[in-house]
């Protein structure tokens, strides 16, 4: 009798397991950051449109705080279709697809509008669709504010401040000439290996956002940060292609069409998570340099542009973004 009842409450309580995801087909996506992090939610929300939009057919579990792994990894996880969605930088597709070097490219853009501008129209298109020939779908761009230097060690207030100090960047080659073309040594390293890297002083600092520099704790050991602005890496959704073959044509609409719609909520969650992060980060007594000349580090970038864009594909989509207004 109790052993019935035993196992009456393990079948009662598997089905309310499965109950919260009890979709026909549960996609797995990846994410580095952690619960509540914009890019977190924006997926977490597409996953209530698409669960709605089939009838439960399709739904989307987020493995947040890097679960399945760094970016690196979970994009050849994503290639291989052990994990079907991946919410990654562009800036680790950057060996692997030389379309998304573009818009990583430094000081490309103007500003986030002029990001956006450029990315929902059709150079973001070629970009999103280059992903097909790596085993992925390109689904949709979201926001990555701007990226800035912090260090452990003094505030920088020029580019000579850089000179010979050692930054973690993304796994991408671009980004470790764009250091040396500062002045400054590059680690590429995966991103949860940078805290310990700075407080045990293998790295004297990094370059991110505002809510990435709060969220993963860095400024607690970097305290000092530069407004330099060098880099506005779209972020970018996609999918496995071995996940994608396997829906139906109307379910792969509905897909699309509920990423696309993710990313005005995406742009709304990360207005507000700028701010907050910004007013955590100065309200901790971090020592903040907004006010630098941004031209010679300007300059300083022709010799990436020149070893990077060589193609007249590319050529072209640094004239069609520059030509964006
Ligand atoms: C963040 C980005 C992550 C990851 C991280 C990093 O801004 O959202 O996807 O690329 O930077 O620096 O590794």
């Amino acid at each position: 009798m109790k052993l019935k009842t035993l196992t009456a409450a393990l079948l009662a309580s598997a089905a309310l397991t499965t109950g919260a995801f009890a979709c026909e087909t549960t996609l797995r996506s990846s994410d580095t950051h952690p619960e509540g992090y914009p890019t977190v939610v924006a997926v977490q929300k597409m996953g209530e449109m698409l669960e709605e939009r089939t009838d439960g057919r399709l739904c989307i579990e987020v493995f947040h705080s890097a679960q399945l792994g760094e970016e690196k990894d979970t994009i050849e996880q994503t290639q291989f279709g052990v994990i079907d969605m991946n919410r990654v930088s562009l800036g680790p597709f950057n060996n692997i697809i030389e379309e998304t070097q573009v818009p990583s490219l430094p000081y490309i853009f103007r500003s986030v509008e002029h990001m956006h501008k450029v990315m929902d129209g059709p150079v973001g298109q070629q970009i999103l669709d280059a992903f097909a020939d790596h085993d992925l779908i390109g689904l949709a761009f979201y926001d990555g504010g701007s990226r800035s230097f912090y260090n452990s060690e003094k505030p920088i207030k020029s580019m000579e401040d850089l000179a010979g100090m050692k930054f973690r960047v993304m796994q991408s080659d671009m980004f470790v000439d764009m250091v040396a073309a500062l002045g400054a040594n590059a680690t590429p390293m995966p991103y949860g290996e940078v805290y310990s890297s700075i407080q045990t002083g293998v790295i004297d600092g990094a370059e991110n956002n505002w809510p990435s520099y709060e969220s993963s704790g860095h400024f607690e050991v970097a305290k000092y940060y530069t407004l330099d602005q060098h880099l506005i890496v779209p972020e970018v959704l996609v999918m496995s292609k071995m996940a994608w073959d396997k829906l139906s044509p109307e379910d792969q609409e509905i897909v699309k069409q509920a990423a696309k719609d993710s990313v005005p909520v995406m742009r709304d969650l990360w207005e507000q998570r700028e701010k907050a992060s910004e007013e955590k980060v100065r309200a901790s007594g971090v020592e903040i340099v907004t006010d630098i000349d941004k031209t010679p580090f300007i300059e300083a970038m022709k010799p990436v542009y020149q070893k990077y864009v060589t193609s007249d594909k590319l050529k072209k989509m640094v004239e069609d973004i520059q030509a964006t207004e």
